[in-house]
């Protein structure tokens, strides 16, 4: 397998651009995937996401979902490639790929904020917009909507007030886009072996529970495994990652969709933080999408045949 994708991620691609991909790659690969509509944003704009794989019960779900804060674009960017490259390695029969695909379907969501990714998108004075754009309270705009998910939800390192950036919103799920998420996640939860949340930046792979310190997961050993075996690798690669738990890797956090995810019983839920470390922050040049993401493809790749079920 080589780096080579089709041209979805030579640049940072619009909300409709998105959406045309989605439907595109349905259109070339008949009932191997399919896109789901799986709820409507506040301004109205479509949530989908795309099925990969034989949808059996026998199949467990790696869920992998970008962009739930508007500003971190890498993350859709590589949430594309992910798609690229599953379907296009099915298509010329890829042994690895194909292996995968007889364990795991996978539920990819690239875009779970579109109206804060539209707003950081088009208006070019907002470019570092992180929440969405419901009307809020005092003339503010938008809610953090990895702060507003029910688990623990009002806690450490979330704001009551509507115009900081880590807005909790009104009360857990008062936003359109985490419920959809929440019901989506309710409906495979049984299925599903692997939740993955990409954003940016940093370069940090996290296991929950962020929403205080000194509290894990049940299964905190095992979550951390492939974990501690990507980092590992990475390291020998001259690349550090910081890894752990999420209060302790960034800072507490209640209300975050990983929390969520291990709280339902997904066995593991991780928050990767995609690069850089700062240089370019959240305005990392497009050019060095193809080959960022080819590494956290090979990355992932090499972790999927060691997941095991609770
Ligand atoms: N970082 C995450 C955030 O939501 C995080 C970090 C995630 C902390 C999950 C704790 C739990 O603040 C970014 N870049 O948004
Ligand atoms: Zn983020």
């Amino acid at each position: 397998e080589t780096r080579r994708s089709s041209d979805i991620s030579s640049a940072y691609r619009t909300y409709q651009e998105i959406l045309n991909f989605l439907d595109q790659t349905q259109s070339t690969c008949g009932s191997f995937c399919s896109v789901e509509k799986y709820g409507t944003s506040y301004e109205g704009r479509d949530l989908k996401l795309i099925k990969i794989g034989d949808d059996l019960p026998s199949k467990r779900i790696v869920w992998i979902d970008a962009g739930i804060h508007a500003r971190e674009w890498i993350a859709p960017a590589t949430a594309l490639y992910f798609i690229d490259k599953i379907v296009q390695g099915y298509k010329s029969s890829d042994s690895t790929i194909k292996s995968m695909l007889d364990n795991f379907a996978f539920y990819i969501a690239p875009l779970l904020n579109p109206d804060g990714y539209v707003y950081s998108y088009t208006f070019t004075r907002e470019r570092l917009w992180r929440k969405t754009r419901s009307a809020q309270a005092g003339g503010c705009y938008g809610v953090d909507l990895n702060r507003n998910f029910g688990y623990h939800w009002g806690g450490q390192g979330s704001s009551s007030d509507p115009c900081d950036e880590n807005f909790r919103g009104s009360s857990a799920f008062s936003e359109p886009e985490t419920r959809a998420v929440r019901d989506k996640l309710l409906a495979i939860r049984l299925r599903t072996i692997s939740f993955i949340t990409m954003h940016s930046y940093g370069q940090d792979w996290m296991v929950p529970y962020g929403y205080a310190y000194n509290v894990s997961v049940d299964n905190y050993a095992q979550m951390m495994r492939p974990v501690q075996a990507a980092a590992d690798k990475l390291k020998s690669l001259g690349r550090n990652y910081d890894i752990g738990n999420s209060a302790v890797v960034t800072y507490p956090a209640a209300g975050a969709s990983d929390d969520y995810a291990a709280s339902i019983g997904v066995p593991y839920a991780h928050t990767i933080e995609l690069p850089d470390t700062g240089q370019y922050r959240f305005l990392l040049p497009q050019s060095e999408i193809p080959e960022l993401a080819w590494r956290r493809w090979r990355l992932s790749k090499s972790i999927w045949g060691t997941l095991r079920p609770l």
